[in-house]
């Protein structure tokens, strides 16, 4: 699958992630009501809100290579997190705030790391060489969900926060991916292959009761969980390019929230449930937006 992705990416912007992480990028328009938190000219994308909803952390290739930054909600004070000539992305805040857990390239092939929110004390959790991606916290911040192909495909594992006592939740020959951890904690949304064609899952935290909740030709990915856990914003691409809708957490109750030409995907839902940031190609170059949700 991260073949056709690639092309996917190739056709549709002139930068993009390779080598088996589960991501999907997205092709411009205009809306209002949806300010742009990001410069042009430059690929920006894969917004995180902070826990106290001040900061949003974000990937950038304004360096010539992915690196992660954080800034103020309103676009203002961006900041350099870290400095490497590989990739660097996926930011997902500890719920303390005070850290952040990111996959990187920089041992040759992707692993998690975690590093205190100012980018000090950058640290290695997993290792091995097969890509590790995608990191997501629990909400307790006991444990950190990823996806890895070390077992021949993607698929969705946990470990402790520390990196140790690493476990498989998904087993099957498909893609599994895109971990987002229920606000509760109790549950895990991800996004598989499984079916044909990307779909969002929902399964308890140890990997049981995996259930689907979209069901169409068009790839769904990007699940985003609202604060107060009853709904799941998500990307679909039923209409012919990847739109964000919101679904009832149990995949009920489908709408969409943008209608253009152009590519938009969720990332993160502020901590206080009214905005959702989201990246869009619609300027020409993924940027970071956010609407109400
Ligand atoms: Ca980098
Ligand atoms: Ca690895
Ligand atoms: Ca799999
Ligand atoms: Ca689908």
């Amino acid at each position: 699958m991260r073949y056709l992705l690639l092309i996917v990416c190739l056709l549709a912007a002139f930068f993009a992630f390779a080598g088996g992480k589960f991501h999907f990028y997205l092709n411009t328009g205009n809306a209002s009501g949806q300010p742009q938190l990001t410069a042009r000219y430059t690929g920006n994308l894969d917004a995180a809100w902070s826990p106290n909803g001040r900061r949003i952390a974000f990937t950038s290739y304004r360096d010539g290579n992915f690196e992660i930054y954080a800034m103020n909600a309103n676009g203002s004070g961006q900041s350099r997190l870290t400095r490497n000539s590989v990739a660097d992305g996926s930011p997902d805040w500890s719920p303390s705030g005070r850290r952040i857990a990111f996959d990187s390239e920089r041992d040759g092939n992707f692993e998690i790391y975690v590093m205190n929110a100012d980018g000090s004390r950058q640290r290695q959790l997993t290792r091995n060489l097969a890509n590790e991606a995608d990191p997501a916290w629990s909400p307790d911040g006991k444990r950190i969900a990823f996806e890895s192909n070390r077992n021949g495909n993607l698929e969705i594992y946990v470990m402790n926060a520390d990196g140790s006592h690493q476990r498989r939740l998904t087993r099957n020959r498909a893609d599994d991916g895109k971990p987002a951890w229920s606000p509760d904690g109790r549950g895990i949304a991800f996004v598989s292959e499984r079916a044909g064609n990307m779909e969002i899952y929902a399964m308890n935290a140890d990997g049981s009761h995996q259930r689907r909740l979209t069901r169409n030709p068009g790839n769904d990915t990007y699940p985003t969980w609202s604060p107060n856990g009853r709904r799941i914003a998500f990307s679909c691409a039923r209409d012919g390019n990847p739109e964000i809708y919101v679904m009832n957490a149990d995949g009920s109750h489908q709408r969409r929230l943008t209608r253009n030409t152009t590519e938009e995907v969720p990332n993160s839902w502020s901590p206080n449930g009214r905005r959702i940031a989201f990246t869009s190609n619609r300027s020409g170059f993924y940027q970071i937006y956010v609407m109400n949700a």
